[in-house]
């Protein structure tokens, strides 16, 4: 046996320090004010049962992000929508179970996660009263239009009569055409914050389709709803590129294309997306196939040589951070989790889709200009902390 040197023992008393913390020391004592604030009101909910948000526990009974599920639009400020629509899938599809398996997925992401800005932490239930709508139901839809128009009808009602803006999955592309004309009718022509390896800007005169996963952001102009000189799009490449990337130029749209994107430093990106955009309303669309096969090959139209996640999320970090930007409505689309059977991709959007959540409830919370904190609905049962 080789000779052993033993490491000198602790202090007696730093070990009954540690002792005394190991039997009475709480991580509550330690914690940042608003993230313990934001603890004990969830434990004074459900009949002072509390709710069990604290711990990735996949409870069915609660929807994305542990947000309670709730169709009540006129007293919630945000409602996370699923949007299955896949008829408009070039290639791969399946679109269809996205916002099922990414509202699995976003239970990781919620309660509080690192602070995002000086120490300050994101606690978005604590901001505005987040719902999960649940997936709008279209089936019997058996034609594009139909389906579109399912989805218009009910955002009619939760983004123009209620006033609540959308954070929405998909479905294919095709659903973002909802979104933005429903919020654009509420708050007026939005500027459009696009990650996407597609200009995804068909005419009618290309294709003479009413709803089309290329043709949202254009008919949407042609409404009066989208405001091309307020669009930037980040990473487009691949098939298609050479093809519509005229429309870009001739409508005035602000394109990087992810060569460029990936030798610009996320503080210069955020600086360009910012002056685009302006301090209009805006929406932020992310369509996963801007992300490098790496990270995401469960889309439709899949092409390598695309952004990175952390890029992605240091540029949209920066923007929220300037503080200069109104985030109205936003979404993760383009996710088919039949191609993904170890769910990283799925993690990803997920994780993204998180980021997205809480800096929309920042901004409703400015817009409100008050706090509005989610209230959990005990109805589906007594549980405990
Ligand atoms: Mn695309």
């Amino acid at each position: 046996m080789t000779s052993i040197k033993k490491w000198p023992a602790m202090d007696p008393k730093r070990i009954e320090k540690l002792k005394d913390y190991w039997e009475n020391g709480r991580s509550i004592d330690g914690i940042d004010p608003d993230v313990k604030a934001h603890l004990l009101r969830m434990r004074t909910m459900g009949d002072g049962k509390g709710i069990e948000v604290i711990g990735n526990t996949n409870k069915d009974y609660l929807g994305a992000f542990m947000a309670p599920f709730s169709r009540d639009t006129a007293n919630a400020d945000i409602a996370v929508v699923g949007l299955p629509f896949e008829k408009s899938a070039p290639m791969n599809s399946g679109h269809k179970y996205g916002p099922k398996i990414l509202r699995e997925l976003s239970k990781n992401f919620m309660g509080t996660t690192e602070p995002w800005l000086d120490g300050k932490f994101d606690i978005p239930f604590d901001l505005a009263r987040i719902i999960d709508y649940g997936t709008v139901d279209t089936y019997g839809c058996l034609d594009r239009t139909t389906e579109v128009e399912v989805a218009l009808e009910q955002f009619k009602k939760i983004v123009i009569e209620d006033g609540c803006s959308t954070f929405m999955w998909g479905g294919d592309h095709t659903v973002t055409y909802v979104p933005i004309h429903s919020l654009g009718e509420l708050y007026g022509p939005l500027g459009i914050i696009h990650f996407d390896a597609h200009y995804d800007l068909v005419t009618k005169a290309d294709f003479n389709y009413p709803y089309h996963s290329g043709n949202m952001f254009t008919k949407n102009m042609s409404e009066g709803n989208l405001d091309p000189e307020r669009m930037i799009q980040m990473g487009i490449r691949g098939r298609m590129t050479g093809l519509v990337g005229g429309h870009a130029k001739n409508l005035g749209v602000t394109t990087v294309m992810a060569e460029e994107c990936r030798v610009t430093p996320a503080e210069e990106m955020a600086q360009r997306v910012i002056e685009v955009v302006g301090d209009g309303p805006v929406y932020l669309t992310f369509d996963l196939d801007s992300l490098d096969p790496i990270y995401n090959h469960a889309s439709s139209a899949v092409e390598p040589f695309g952004l990175s996640a952390n890029w992605c999320w240091d540029v949209m970090k920066l923007v929220r951070a300037s503080g200069k930007v109104n985030l109205v409505g936003a979404d993760v689309v383009e996710y088919a989790p039949g191609s993904d059977p170890t769910r990283v991709c799925g993690y990803v959007a997920a994780g993204l889709s998180w980021k997205l959540l809480c800096w929309l409830a920042d901004d409703m919370a400015k817009r409100n200009g008050e706090k509005r904190a989610t209230v959990w609905d005990m109805a589906f049962g007594r549980v405990s902390l």
